[in-house]
């Protein structure tokens, strides 16, 4: 018996001809890196490895899953007409209406036509006569492309810990960033919870709840504050709408793409009262507020941190009841933000329910997974379900799983393989006519601004290309080394410290190089605006059609 397809309406799955954009991946970056290449008349194709639109708002759907930028501010700004059309309902919003809304995006700009899904990219080769990128997905199709522009995101190859039995495991598992499409039966069961980073702790009281037990494995503690999330009011709509211009002026000229105001003070200006006062402020504030509109200085000066480290302290002492739990709660080693500080939603107050539990991985050690659950230096415990919340191999990890390969059959991991090389984080030496908005080296804050700002810069070069003869552009070794440079030395005034994934010191064995942008969302601006003004200096534009400069 054969079934309907019911899957909503996509491209088909071969190409019919060559492409001039072929884009990868269907997240936030994606759709708009494929609404611009359209927009902007260029014949256009994406492939995304999931079932839907989404990405990390694709993958990540376990309960509890939200935003924690503000949802309006994470949104789609290119449009007014879009941003009037969509009301958020929360001020962070879950993953189910983020879903909704990327779909709502991809119908409205008719894009679902040019995707395909189900589709993972295997092999990524530049041809140098031609200038064409051939682009295979794992059924073998192949789509030859002029430009090739991975929009694959950041984090979007989930980690797995090599925990010794891993596979014995009988029961279900789960890791939260390959979540399956059908929900989950918590109901009356025993639950682990490997991993209390942002994702850990937002779905261990979104299930606290429905689970008989829920058994909290943590190695390290984080900083956790209130996310202080609440809906929309219809008042606060109609003020969204009326300010969306200043909203967008704003957004466009704050450092990390945030509309959080920048306080005008030092940790040590202020007397102590009025200090527990701010912070106490800083608490109740909303998401990224608490790192953004904090004491300007909080990041730089350890003695200010470590006040602040202090109050979180004593807010979890306040908050959980038994007081060996709250001391395991509290980091000891690492100060706010050297770890990407997670939001939650009565996260340390689930340590209060009676059926669950937090074991310290520092003090009894993970030894193995056996069929029934999970073994520590103190012995078995067994489970239902265990929920992998490991994190991710951050920044390089989807591009260096794509087989790529440029001039000279250069894999692009080996060329990374001390770390990755970019201009602007969009474009490496040795690959013409590739592009990776949304990849390392450029990540500076709230995700979708710089993303987008990418994908702006992107487009406009493909158009600055084709209005002047050009179909190849490569960037210069030296721009390349320059950026690199910019984002290494850098990096040690990040308030990020090497323990963070954004070092990709959680991965074994990858490269401690820092895969953020030092230079923050300004030098992006500044570097692109040269670009510009140079008329693309920092890169090689030739005519790969031309048998002439073919091969230059
Ligand atoms: P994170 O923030 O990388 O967190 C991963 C968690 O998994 C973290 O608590 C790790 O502990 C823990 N982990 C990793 N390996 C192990 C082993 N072997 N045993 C026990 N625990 C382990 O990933 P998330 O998914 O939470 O968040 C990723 C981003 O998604 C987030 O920052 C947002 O941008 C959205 P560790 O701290 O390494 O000791």
């Amino acid at each position: 018996m054969t079934f309907p397809d019911t899957r909503p309406e996509q491209a088909a799955a071969g190409p019919t001809a060559d492409i001039d954009v072929l884009v990868v991946g269907a997240g936030v970056t994606g759709i708009y890196q494929l609404y611009r290449a359209l927009q902007a008349g260029f014949s256009a194709q994406l492939l995304e490895a999931g079932g839907g639109v989404g990405g990390t708002w694709f993958w990540n759907r376990y309960p509890g899953a939200r935003f924690d930028s503000e949802s309006y501010t994470y949104a789609y700004l290119f449009s007014q007409e879009l941003f009037e059309a969509w009301e958020w309902n929360e001020h962070f919003a879950e993953q189910p209406e983020i879903e909704r809304y990327l779909n709502h995006v991809v119908d409205r700009f008719d894009l679902r036509r040019h995707m395909r899904f189900g589709a993972p990219v295997t092999s990524s080769t530049y041809d140098e006569s031609s200038g064409m990128w051939t682009v295979v997905t794992d059924d073998g199709t192949e789509y030859r492309t002029r430009y090739f522009v991975a929009a694959t995101g950041v984090l979007s190859v989930p980690y797995f810990p090599d925990v010794p039995g891993r596979e014995d495991f009988r029961g279900e598992s789960h890791h939260t960033g390959l979540w399956p499409t059908v929900p989950v039966d918590f109901a009356g069961k025993r639950v682990a919870v490997i991993g209390t980073g942002s994702s850990g702790v937002q779905i261990i009281p979104a299930i606290a709840g429905e689970v008989a037990s829920l058994t909290v494995y943590q190695r390290s503690a984080n900083w956790c504050t209130p996310l202080n999330n609440s809906p929309i009011s219809p008042e606060e709509q109609a003020r969204l709408r009326a300010d969306f211009d200043a909203m967008c002026e704003t957004l466009n000229t704050s450092a990390s793409g945030f509309l959080h105001p920048i306080h005008d003070r030092q940790t040590f200006d202020d007397p102590i009262h009025q200090r527990l006062a701010f912070f106490e402020s800083m608490w109740r504030s909303p998401g990224f507020s608490k790192l953004t509109s904090n004491y300007t200085d909080l990041t730089v000066n350890h003695a200010a941190n470590a006040l602040w480290c202090e109050f979180i302290a004593e807010k979890v002492r306040s908050i959980v009841r038994n007081p060996e739990t709250a001391e395991r709660l509290i980091p000891k080693d690492h100060l706010y933000a050297e770890k990407r500080p997670p939001f939650v939603t009565g996260y340390y107050e689930t340590y209060n329910n009676p059926n669950v539990s937090l074991v310290d991985l520092k003090q009894t050690p993970m030894v193995r997974l056996t069929q029934s659950g999970i073994e520590t230096s103190e012995g078995v415990r067994e489970f239902d379900v265990i929920v992998w919340a490991t994190g991710f191999d951050f920044g390089t990890g989807a591009l260096a799983r794509m087989g790529i390969r440029g001039r000279q059959d250069l894999a692009l991991e080996e060329h990374w393989a001390d770390g990755p090389k970019t201009f602007l984080g969009i474009q490496t030496a040795g690959f013409p006519n590739f592009f990776f908005p949304g990849g390392p080296h450029a990540a500076a804050g709230n995700n979708p601004r710089y993303n987008g700002d990418q994908v702006d810069f992107v487009t406009d070069t493909l158009i600055y290309l084709r209005d002047h003869g050009y179909d190849r552009i490569e960037v210069e070794v030296a721009a390349e080394e320059r950026w690199t440079e910019m984002i290494d030395t850098g990096a040690v005034l990040s308030p990020f410290g090497e323990s963070s994934y954004y070092f990709g010191s959680n991965i074994p064995g990858k490269p401690r190089k820092y895969l953020l942008n030092s230079g923050g969302r300004p030098k992006l601006f500044k570097e692109m605006r040269r670009v510009r003004d140079t008329e693309y200096e920092a890169f090689k534009l030739s005519r790969a059609s031309d048998p002439a400069e073919a091969t230059a």
